[in-house]
């Protein structure tokens, strides 16, 4: 039986990594994923200078979930291109970079800089960075992700994809993906947290900043990622490949998401909670269900989810 898997011209031993802002901040975390048994890791989203982020409570573990307003704490984009150039020395371009401008410039500063290193792996552009003050954010304004790829994609010619915040109707779904196919994007992930929810305990917000409003992850948005997933996968060019994100907490998790079209899948909430090893339980578990079902390879149920 192989896990292998694949996103643009890369092979990845297994299907398995880490949403981007999980346990991948410092050295430490870094190199901790790259010795776990993930088919590859992701860098935090990063801003051109270092950021403290916003004042904890920040991140709170839920029964179904998490819910988070870190900030975009980050050690800054020289930090995790000396380390991504420091892998590729090993020999290893098989990892994402997460970068996460907070203007339209600051991206294109980050990307001029990796486009101009021996760097060679994969950048995972994040749309849920802020955008024009008063705007909702980049992946929800159709028109300046438009324009925020064709600045990009005018220089940028290493293999890019984009993070993509979730969608909840179908026009949304089908406006994004006929923009996102005019682009040679090499892969999406869907989906970030669920933005602005509230969660409380007895008769208190649970995280500090912005009133107690912060991200959703885990159980409580799988099925708005497998739904993103599946019509991502259905609406863009074949060969944009699909990272599903989302609500992943066992094989059975990462077996629907696949189902649903994803080449990759991330684990963030879990990780968070497991800690790292989090990822050779999720192949064991995967691995005994594709033995169940005699499927030898990702390919064989890939996309395939049964319609009626
Ligand atoms: O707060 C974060 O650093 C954060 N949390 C998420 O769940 N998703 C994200 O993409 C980010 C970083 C970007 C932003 C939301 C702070 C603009």
């Amino acid at each position: 039986m192989s896990l292998e898997t694949s996103i643009s011209d890369k092979s990845f031993t297994n299907c398995l990594m880490n949403a981007s802002g999980a346990k991948c901040m410092t050295l430490e975390e870094l190199t901790n994923l790259k010795n776990a048994p993930c088919g590859t890791w992701i860098t935090k989203s990063c801003t051109i200078n270092p950021r403290e982020g916003n004042p904890s409570p920040r991140y709170v573990d839920l029964a179904l979930g998490s819910i988070n307003s870190m900030g975009l704490p980050n050690l800054g984009f020289d930090f995790y291109l000396n380390y991504v150039l420091e892998e590729h020395l090993d020999g290893n371009d098989d990892l994402f970079f997460s970068v996460a401008g907070l203007t339209l410039e600051e991206n294109v500063e980050m990307l001029h800089k990796i486009q101009n290193s021996d760097f060679s792996g994969c950048v995972e552009l994040n749309l849920s960075c802020p955008n024009i003050p008063g705007k909702p954010q980049t992946g929800y304004d159709f028109e300046r992700t438009h324009e925020v790829l064709t600045q990009v994609f005018s220089f940028y010619k290493k293999p890019l994809g984009v993070k993509l915040p979730p969608y909840f109707d179908m026009v949304h779904f089908e406006m994004m993906a006929e923009i996102l196919n005019q682009f040679p994007i090499k892969f999406v992930t869907c989906i970030n947290s669920i933005g602005n929810a509230l969660f409380i305990d007895d008769e208190a917000v649970v995280i500090k900043p912005k009133g107690g409003f912060g991200g959703i992850g885990g159980a409580y948005v799988k099925p708005t990622a497998l739904a993103n997933v599946r019509m991502f996968y259905k609406l863009l060019r074949k060969d944009i490949a699909i990272i599903g994100c989302g609500g992943v907490e066992n094989g059975r998790d990462v077996f629907e998401h696949i189902l649903c079209g994803a080449s990759m899948v991330q684990v963030g909430t879990q990780l968070m909670k497991d800690d790292i090893s989090v990822f050779s339980r999720l192949l064991n578990e995967l691995e005994e269900i594709m033995k169940l079902k005699n499927y030898h390879s990702i390919n064989d149920f890939k996309g395939k989810l049964i319609e009626l």
